[in-house]
Formats: C-alpha cells, sequence, structure tokens
C-alpha cells in the first residue's frame, strides 16, 4: 500500500475552488470553511488560535499546486538539485512570509478584516520553529529563501527538533530556560510522508567476509535500528512558481524492535526502547560555537545525513539504473562540520549497500560534497573520540581509517619524510585523546569549500585551514554570507519599504543593488524627511514593545544602540556595558552635561552551561537597574534587555536601530549577519574589522561608519608582544573607575563576589581583548555622540548605508554559491494561470 498506485482522480484542479480561488470572497469563504472542518469550531468557540490555524490552511492550500507541481518537475532527468544540509534551520514564522512571497497580503488583510478579525494578531498567534542557535541556522533559512526566489530546485535537510532553541526568562536579572514546546498546538505547515521513512542503523560490530562470486563484502550488525519519518514544509519564491521542500527528520522507533521485545513479555523494554530511539531528535543542542562532544549530538547529526543521503538515493534511481552519474544530479552543501559524517555515510552506501569499487565511489562522494566553514574559535572545532566514535558508528570508523590511508599517501609524496605534515593533516589528531577531526573529514571529502566573508576565508587559508590550502588552492573560495530581504526588509519593515518602492519601484526586493538608486536622494531635504519618520515610527513601535515585555520605559526620541545577538564573550557584550558605566559616571560627575541621549537596547541568549555568558547577562541587568532608576541621570539613559531574543521578537527591532554594535575582537566573528540587517534598515556600525564588518565599510563608504579598535594583525602582535591588560586598567582612569565599581558591588548590592568570575578572565587574561580596544571604543562612542546631534548628515548616513548595502542580500551570496560551487541553472515551475500569483 506503499507504492504511489496512479490513482487517476487526482484533483486536477480546473476552475477556481475554495481551495485555490484569490477573490476576497473565496478567501473568507475558505477561512471559515477551514475554521468549521478543520479546527472543528464554530465562532463564538474559536480561541486566536484557532483563527490562525484556519487562516495558514487557507494559505496552505494555496501553496500546494505550486509545491506538486516543483517536486515534480524536479524528478526529471536533466535537472541539478542542490541539497543543503544543515543541523539547523532558524526558520521563524512562516504565515507573514508566505502572504508576502504569495503577493497576497492585502487581499488576506482585507478577508480577514471584512470577517471581523485582526490579521497582526492572527499572525502573532504562530509559534516559531526555532530550530537553530543563531547566525548559522538562519543563514540557512535565509538561503532556502533565495534558492527558491531564484527558482532554484532545491531541498533542505534537516532535524525535526521537538523542542528547539529554549525560551529565555529573566529572573531577578538572570537567564532561566524554558522549554520549546513549539508543537504544542501543531503545526499546519508541515505534512508527514511515513510512506518514504527510511532504516538508520547505530553501534554494533562490523563483519568482513568473500561473498560466493569471491568479492570482499561488509556486514555492519548495529545494535540499534532507527526509522526516520520526514516531515515536509514547502518553501516559496518570492513572486515565482518555485515551491522548494524542507525535509526534516524525526527519530521513531521501528515497530519491529517492539514486538519483538513484546513477544518475550519485556513490555516496558519494549516501550524503553521507544522513547530512547525517539530521543535521537527530542532537543537542539544550544551551543553555538562549543562542542559539547556528546553521544546523542554525534546520532543526531549521523541520522539526519543517512535519512538525507538515502533519500537522495531513492530520488535518483527512480530515473537512473544505478548511481554512477550521482554527483551530476545532486550539489551536496555541507552547513560546518555537523553534516560531514555525510563523506563516509555516502561511501558506505555506495561501497557497502551498493557494491561499487571504492574508488569510483570516492570519486563520487569528492563531486558530491562542498563544505562551508563558519568559525575560527579552536573550541567549536568538531571533533570526535575515537572511543565514542567506534562505539556509535564502527563501519564509518573503519571507512575514515582507510580514506585516511589513501589520504596520506598522497600527502607522503607530497611532502616526502615529513611526519610534521602528517600530523597536522591527518584526519586523526593522535595528540591527546585520540580524535577524529571533522573539518579535515569534510575537507578531504569535498571538492569545494568556502569562507563566509572575506577576512574569514583569507585567515581559514592562512591559519585553521592552512595546510589544505597549500595542497588544494583551487578548492577555496569565499563566499560572503547574506540576508533574504523579504524577511528582513519587506516583512519586517513596510514603513520603509514602501518609501523605498515609492522612490524607485519595487524591483529593489529582488535585486537589492538598486537600492543604490536611492543614493542620489540622500541629501533631498523632502526625502530625508520621509526616512526620518519612518524611523521614528519603528522606534516608537519597539517603544511600546520594550514597555510591555520589559516594563521599562524609553524615550523613543533618544539613539536606540543596539547589540542583539547571542551572548558570548568574544562578542564583547560587556565591552558595550564598559561603555554604558563609562557614560554613566560623566553623569554622575556632571549631572548638567550635555550628553546625547541613549537606549541601549540588548538581546540574546546564552548557552546553558556557559556560566560566563550568563554572568554577563546578569552583569548588563544589574547595570540597567542602577542606571535606570538614578534620578541624576534623569532619563538620559536607559538600559533594556530584551528577553528571549529571537526570529519573531526581532522584527521590530532592526527597524528601529539608529547604531548598530558589531564589536567582537578583530579575527573571531567569521562574518556576522545581523550586521547586514541593521545596516539594510538605516542603522549605522559601530564595530570593528571583523568578519563582514570589514565589507560593509567598504560597500557604505569609511564616512559612513564608525570604525574602532585593534586590527586582526595587531591583535596577534599585542599578544605576541606580552600584552598584560592589567597594566591598560592601571594606565586608564576611566577604565579603571568602571571596573572598581563592579569589582566593589556597585552594580550587585555591595556583593563583591558575584562578577569576580568576570573581572577576573578579564584583568587576568583578557583573552578577547577588551581592555586594549576600550578607549578608541569609548572615544569612537564620543564621536557617534556627537554626529547623532546633528539630524540631516546622520539621516543622509542612514540613507547611504541603507542604499549602499545591496551586496548583503542571500540572493547574491546564493547566486555565487549557484555559478562557482554548485554548477546549477534556475528551472522556473509552470502553473495553469488560475492559480497564479495576483501580485
Ligand atoms: C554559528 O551561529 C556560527 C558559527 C558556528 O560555527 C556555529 C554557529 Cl551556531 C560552528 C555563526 C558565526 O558565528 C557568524 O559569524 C556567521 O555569520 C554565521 O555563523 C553564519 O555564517
Amino acid at each position: 500500500n506503499e507504492e504511489p498506485q496512479g490513482f487517476v482522480c487526482v484533483p486536477e484542479i480546473r476552475v477556481e475552488d475554495d481551495r485555490t480561488g484569490l477573490d476576497i470572497e473565496t478567501l473568507k469563504r475558505a477561512f471559515a470553511d477551514n475554521l468549521f472542518y478543520i479546527q472543528g469550531k464554530l465562532g463564538s468557540m474559536a480561541t486566536p488560535n484557532d483563527y490562525y490555524m484556519a487562516l495558514a490552511y487557507t494559505v496552505r492550500d494555496r501553496l500546494l499546486q505550486r509545491w506538486l507541481n516543483s517536486a515534480q518537475t524536479y524528478l526529471r532527468g536533466d535537472v541539478k538539485v542542490v541539497c543543503y544540509l544543515s543541523a539547523e534551520f532558524l526558520l521563524g514564522p512562516h504565515l507573514g512570509n508566505n502572504l508576502i512571497n504569495l503577493g497576497i497580503y492585502d487581499r488576506i488583510e482585507q478577508a480577514i478584516t471584512e470577517s471581523g478579525l485582526d490579521l497582526q494578531e492572527l499572525i502573532a498567534q504562530e509559534e516559531e520553529p526555532g530550530l537553530g542557535n543563531g547566525g548559522l541556522g538562519r543563514l540557512a533559512a535565509c538561503y532556502i529563501d533565495s534558492l527558491a526566489s531564484l527558482e532554484i530546485p532545491a531541498i533542505g535537510y534537516g532535524i525535526r527538533y521537538e523542542f528547539g532553541i529554549f525560551d529565555q526568562e529573566i529572573q531577578d536579572g538572570w537567564q532561566v530556560e524554558i522549554t520549546d514546546k513549539w508543537l504544542r498546538y501543531g503545526n499546519p505547515w508541515e505534512i508527514a510522508r511515513p510512506e518514504i521513512a527510511v532504516e538508520v542503523k547505530l553501534g554494533g560490530y562490523v563483519d568482513h567476509y568473500v561473498d560466493d562470486a569471491g568479492n570482499y563484502r561488509t556486514h555492519w550488525i548495529p545494535d540499534r535500528e532507527v526509522h526516520g519519518v520526514p516531515y515536509d514544509t514547502p518553501i516559496l519564491g518570492y513572486r515565482v512558481n518555485t515551491a522548494n521542500t524542507l525535509r526534516l527528520w524525526k527519530a521513531e522507533a521501528p515497530e519491529s524492535f517492539d514486538f519483538q521485545a513484546f513477544n518475550v513479555g519485556d513490555y516496558y523494554g519494549a516501550v524503553d526502547a521507544k522513547i530512547s530511539s525517539e530521543n535521537i531528535t527530542k532537543v537542539l543542542y544550544p551551543n553555538d560555537e562549543q562542542v559539547q562532544g556528546k553521544r546523542l549530538r554525534l546520532e543526531q547529526q549521523y541520522f539526519f545525513v543517512s535519512c538525507s543521503l538515502q533519500d537522495m538515493i531513492r530520488l535518483y534511481l527512480l530515473e537512473n539504473p544505478n548511481l554512477d552519474n550521482f554527483h551530476e544530479t545532486f550539489a551536496v552543501q555541507l552547513n560546518d562540520t555537523h553534516p560531514s559524517i555525510g563523506v563516509p555515510e555516502l561511501m558506505r552506501l555506495l561501497v557497502d549497500e551498493h557494491h561499487m569499487a571504492w574508488e569510483q565511489a570516492w570519486q563520487i562522494t569528492t563531486h558530491t560534497f562542498a563544505y562551508t566553514n563558519h568559525t575560527l574559535l579552536p573550541e567549536a572545532l568538531e571533533k570526535w573520540s575515537v572511543q565514542l566514535f567506534g562505539r556509535v558508528l564502527p563501519r564509518h570508523l573503519e571507512i575514515i581509517y582507510e580514506i585516511n590511508r589513501r589520504f596520506l599517501d598522497m600527502v607522503r609524496i607530497r611532502y616526502p619524510d615529513n611526519d610534521a605534515k602528517l600530523a597536522s593533516l591527518s584526519l586523526i589528531d593522535e595528540l591527546g585523546k585520540k580524535s577524529v577531526r571533522m573539518a579535515h573529514l569534510a575537507c578531504v571529502g569535498s571538492y569545494a569549500i568556502n569562507g563566509v566573508a572575506q577576512l574569514h576565508t583569507e585567515l581559514l587559508k592562512k591559519d585553521v585551514l592552512h595546510d589544505f590550502y597549500a595542497l588544494w588552492p583551487e578548492k577555496f573560495s569565499n563566499k560572503t554570507n547574506g540576508v533574504t530581504p523579504r524577511r528582513w526588509v519587506v516583512q519586517n519593515n513596510p514603513g520603509l519599504s514602501k518609501l523605498i518602492s515609492r522612490k524607485i519601484g519595487d524591483r529593489w526586493i529582488t535585486h537589492l543593488d538598486e537600492l543604490r538608486k536611492l543614493e542620489q536622494f540622500a541629501d533631498d531635504p523632502q526625502f530625508q524627511a520621509q526616512w526620518q519618520q519612518v524611523k521614528q515610527n519603528c522606534k516608537h513601535q519597539l517603544t511600546k514593545q520594550i514597555k510591555e515585555r520589559t516594563g521599562v520605559v524609553v524615550d523613543p526620541t533618544s539613539m536606540f544602540d543596539i547589540q542583539v545577538k547571542r551572548i558570548h564573550e568574544y562578542k564583547r557584550q560587556h565591552l558595550n556595558a564598559l561603555h554604558i558605566i563609562t557614560l554613566y559616571n560623566r553623569l554622575k560627575e556632571n549631572p548638567d552635561l550635555d550628553l546625547q541621549p541613549r537606549t541601549f537596547i540588548f538581546g540574546g541568549k546564552a548557552a546553558p552551561g556557559y556560566f560566563m555568558a550568563k554572568l554577563m547577562i546578569k552583569l548588563i541587568t544589574s547595570v540597567g537597574e542602577v542606571v535606570n532608576n538614578d534620578p541624576d541621570v534623569r532619563d538620559r539613559l536607559k538600559v533594556v534587555f530584551l528577553p528571549d531574543y529571537n526570529v519573531t521578537n526581532s522584527q521590530r527591532v532592526y527597524p528601529a536601530a539608529d547604531l548598530s554594535e558589531q564589536i567582537s575582537t578583530a579575527g573571531k566573528e567569521a562574518s556576522g549577519t545581523g550586521n547586514m540587517k541593521f545596516s539594510l534598515n538605516g542603522a549605522l556600525t559601530i564595530g570593528t574589522l571583523d568578519g563582514a564588518n570589514v565589507e560593509i565599510r567598504e560597500e557604505v563608504g569609511a564616512e559612513n561608519f564608525f570604525l574602532f579598535g585593534l586590527t586582526t594583525p595587531e591583535v596577534k602582535e599585542q599578544k605576541a608582544n606580552g600584552y598584560n591588560s592589567w597594566d591598560v586598567y592601571n594606565a586608564n582612569p576611566g577604565l579603571k573607575k568602571a571596573i572598581d565599581m563592579i569589582s566593589c558591588g556597585f552594580f550587585s548590592h555591595g556583593d563583591q563576589q558575584l562578577f569576580k568570575p568576570l573581572l577576573d578572565s578579564l584583568l587576568y587574561d583578557d583573552k578577547y581583548m577588551l581592555f586594549a580596544d576600550y578607549q578608541d571604543y569609548i572615544d569612537c562612542q564620543d564621536r557617534v555622540g556627537d554626529a547623532f546631534k546633528h539630524k540631516d548628515a546622520w539621516t543622509k548616513m542612514s540613507i547611504l548605508n541603507t542604499a549602499r548595502s545591496g551586496k548583503f542580500s542571500s540572493d547574491r551570496a546564493i547566486r555565487e554559491y549557484c555559478q562557482e560551487i554548485w554548477q546549477v541553472e534556475p528551472v522556473p515551475i509552470e502553473l495553469q494561470e488560475y492559480v497564479q500569483a495576483n501580485a
């Protein structure tokens, strides 16, 4: 019953009906119909969530024709498909985005209003799928949006975590984690496809034998098997008929296992095994850029990668007699090393299961995968102890050893008698606890390797992956990150979008370079006034939200100085806090000082096990408590920590920013993408020469960017010359005062122990050079404060930031991947006329 039967009565829709029709009356009827027949509610009983669900199904119905036509078209033999493998997809809510991409936002708004409801309120009901930690997961979400918008055949493959990134509450100034029950009320955007579930093996041992025909064969006898069930979500492009698939895998216990145990009477044991299998996709690991080396995490990675590769092979064999040209149909992108187990897994599938010769399988594998690196932080580079690895994936360990043997044979020819080279390139780290280096595996198994900003790629070539660069320079390239203008401008900042489109038309939404046409209006007083008005409205809206969510009253005419991102020492939120304390001290010394009023807004989650990051949150909230309540400050400074920063809560943030804080230690932030969202929304950046800041400054012009801090080589040099933060502290009275206040308990009700770990790390190590950059940061902030007083000059800079940020569209990034890595072309999707978008 699992085979498609070719049932003749497929709904070939020939007339506009309640599931496709787009006129207002049809939409209203469809909405009411879904409320009654899907939610099972009358209007008098319905909750806001019921209304949201009814609307979501109404919209989903209107996607299905595009979705199925896209899927069908990609099955054709001559289409090359991008498979984006990522352990994280930080999608954010679907409804608003789908309305915009379908081009039916306005008429749905009218239909909902005429039904006596408020569209904004219904949109706000959606629980966002927070299936990612931060930049890496959000990048994957922007990229699948751009792939669809550019009509590129693509499948996103990942994990359907039952619990995504935790919800954050702030209690007594500390972060508290709450589990994210995003599936609680059901998910109208996904369709389960149990009929194409796959089997994944784990653990056990490997048998080697010679078969009857004399071939060496391998038999993996696992001690556990898990079912992978795909859940598909349509990803619609902007005003095109392409709707790609995001296929997320859920782990389930295979029924056979239950029955086995049940038959011998061990009912509880059977249920236990079921629970343990289903654990695999239970929860997202909440660590960004810090690996934990946990067995369950390795199982998650292997599980989704094996499911995905088996799925590709299944699709391929529907159209092809064998796997010889697999790499000509699929380009598989590894989003960091999390899916790099795909390299030995594809080898295993080809060699062990499809009986292909090793050499041919290796050819196919190394023409299939490409690898994106997202970090230079050593603690974020994945390594698995050989012991653990062998227990979970015994066959893959053998395959990795064989890949390594052949690889090192090649290295020996290139570098004769050079044991140091062998040791540094080997897939196995033999120093300390023997472990598998996943970045090395990804490099050896891929035909392309890229970094995510120019500086980052240069540092990869020079440091982290230097030996691989020397071996294969042609594999390396840069692909500077980008963000989707549909969500980050059109959806989140409708006021700005309308103003821009009135001036230059709306082609910028898909060709973001056209924002350059705004340059000519940068000095136009009337346009400046409109620009200021839009910004002011956005600041009003954020002010309202801050009041609702934190109780803090802020002044919407003050400068909104914003730092939102994961909390991490290298991102230096505590440097920002030191600036606040410095301004506070100036006001205390001179209460009548003419100081530019500022609202400091922070948002971001700390990894639950990262004590120092949690203490940074406590520091920010503690400083806020003092500053916000000191009458001498006279409301000229306000500090806000917005709890639970996520895609939904970020919506009001970027449009309202005057100043974007991008203050990581040079050489530590691979790219950053928040920096791009801010600049696109007309905020100015105060930033170091790190990650994509370098390119943002290049694009918008040095005169429209507030630069401070050591450069990457200067950081290195200072460290080599025995940088000592204690000396800086003693030599800088402003810094010393700020640190001493924290240390003597000024912000902690006299508690001198509370922030000691944070201060000790700064005074005795200062790994991220906070003190080295302190004075330059303060001086630069003073220039920012002065500049903000000149409204027209500031507005001009703001306009130029937007006008010159077109490069940072994810469409540009995806075009580069398509042309330079994947070798794929757009494939437009045909659709009957009456189901086309009426833009
Ligand atoms: C992450 O968000 C990033 C890198 C990681 O390295 C892990 C996570 Cl969860 C393993 C970020 C980078 O920090 C950021 O600079 C970059 O813009 C983003 O990935 C997307 O490339």
